[in-house]
């Protein structure tokens, strides 16, 4: 509680926080209460095939507000995200969720046929006590149990300040997706209500020495992208990468109540995961410099050994760039975009090796590095748009990280 309270030396800071506290709870409706909601699993029936009837159900609270990260180049930057309130008591919710904004935000990691309930609490914003924006989060490309689930706020519900809302996902279809806040999407976004959201298929589920096609015989433990048929999504470590972009004068301009330079927006910081090289390869949660949070949780370091498959979950959910990616030295197999495999009318496997992806904001891809005849070392993960191979006036930062190839 009062996390504002353990802010270093900044008394404005303190004293808006407070003013902005008094805001919310002012605007509280009378008897309003963060109330979460998380059913019993008792339909007796084990939906994601893990042999337990009881356990299908999962729950994750996240809280919506706003909150600070720091580029690699140590450039403060204001945000609006979500964070991660799982098990707080209902009561505590809003003061934990406050100025606790993560980018990218909670990774979510499902199985295929878990039933999630996804509880958001909106926190309100604690810079920018004027505003009163509400927040969704909407779970880009995946089918929803009904569209009030959606989050596009014209189309479905969003949530007020103050207000919670659980959503319901039956999770029917694994792949790599992602996550975001719909409501004013083009500002939401850039000020970075983003983050990783990914389904692992029910086929990891099979039991020991299960035949598929292809002469391929499931183990316990193998894990693939797909409910491919044949182990043709076969991996040893997946990492999931977002790839993203900030403009510095549009963060700017909303944390000191500026017009919103919409049109002009011009991304300078390209990262991974929500750091730009070389953060993105420091392993430990980073803390922003100015309230301590960890905020941005999430390194792109990718390590494997020899022989080792590395599966990579990209995305891009920049609002203004198109990413193009290459793993130098690594050979590249795309085997799935937009959350479905590569696969013919007739159940071909149109997956291609390649050297390069692109992806344009919205669009995620599955990608299989085969380490088999690379050499152990280090080797690079970046961008060829080479422009944002900086952080913003910093050279040689951006959309890169490493990939550590270790002995077999
Ligand atoms: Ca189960
Ligand atoms: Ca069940
Ligand atoms: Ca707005
Ligand atoms: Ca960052
Ligand atoms: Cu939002």
């Amino acid at each position: 509680m009062m996390r504002r309270n353990t802010r270093p030396g900044n008394p404005a800071g303190w004293a808006f926080g407070l003013i902005a506290a008094l805001v919310v709870f002012a605007a509280w409706p009378a008897g309003a209460a963060v109330f979460v909601q998380e059913p019993p699993d008792v339909d007796g029936v084990d939906t994601n095939s893990d042999g337990d009837p009881n356990n299908d159900n999962v729950y994750m609270h996240l809280a919506a507000g706003d909150g600070f990260v720091n580029m690699a180049d140590g450039k403060l930057m204001y945000c609006f995200g979500f964070s991660d309130v799982t098990g707080t008591y209902d009561e505590m919710a809003m003061m934990q969720g406050m100025l606790a904004a993560e980018f990218p935000g909670p990774t979510i990691e499902l199985r295929e046929g878990d039933r999630f309930y996804l509880s958001l609490t909106n926190v309100g914003m604690m810079m920018r006590p004027d505003l009163f924006d509400p927040h969704t989060v909407h779970w880009h490309g995946f089918p929803e149990a009904a569209s009030i689930f959606d989050g596009v706020p014209e189309a479905s519900v969003s949530i007020n300040m103050g207000s919670t809302f659980t959503y319901f996902y039956k999770v029917v279809e694994p792949g790599t997706y992602i996550y975001h806040c719909h409501v004013e999407a083009t500002e939401h976004m850039q000020m970075g209500m983003l983050a990783n959201l990914y389904v692992y298929p029910i086929q990891d589920m099979l039991p020991n020495n299960t035949p598929l096609g292809g002469g391929w015989v499931h183990h316990t433990g193998d894990a693939y992208a797909y409910n491919d048929g044949d182990g043709s999504t076969y991996y040893d470590v997946d990492y999931a990468i977002q790839l993203g972009s900030f403009d510095p004068d549009f963060h700017d301009a909303s944390l000191s109540v500026q017009p919103l330079p919409f049109a002009m927006m011009r991304d300078r910081y390209a990262m991974l995961n929500g750091r730009g090289y070389p953060d993105t390869i420091v392993e430990a949660p980073l803390a922003n410099s100015e309230t301590g949070h960890l905020s941005q949780k999430l390194h792109s370091k990718i390590t494997a050994a020899q022989g080792e498959t590395i599966l990579l979950r990209l995305s891009n959910l920049s609002v203004t760039e198109y990413f193009t990616v290459t793993a130098l030295g690594i050979p590249m197999k795309v085997i799935g975009t937009g959350a479905r495999q590569l696969r013919g009318p007739g159940g071909e496997d149109t997956g291609y090796w390649t050297t390069s992806v692109t992806l344009g904001g919205g669009e995620t891809a599955d990608v299989l590095l085969d380490t088999t005849d690379v050499e152990p070392g280090t080797y690079l993960f970046y961008t060829t748009n080479l422009k944002f191979l900086s952080n913003d006036q910093e050279d040689y930062g951006g959309m890169m990280t490493e990939i550590e190839i270790t002995e077999p």
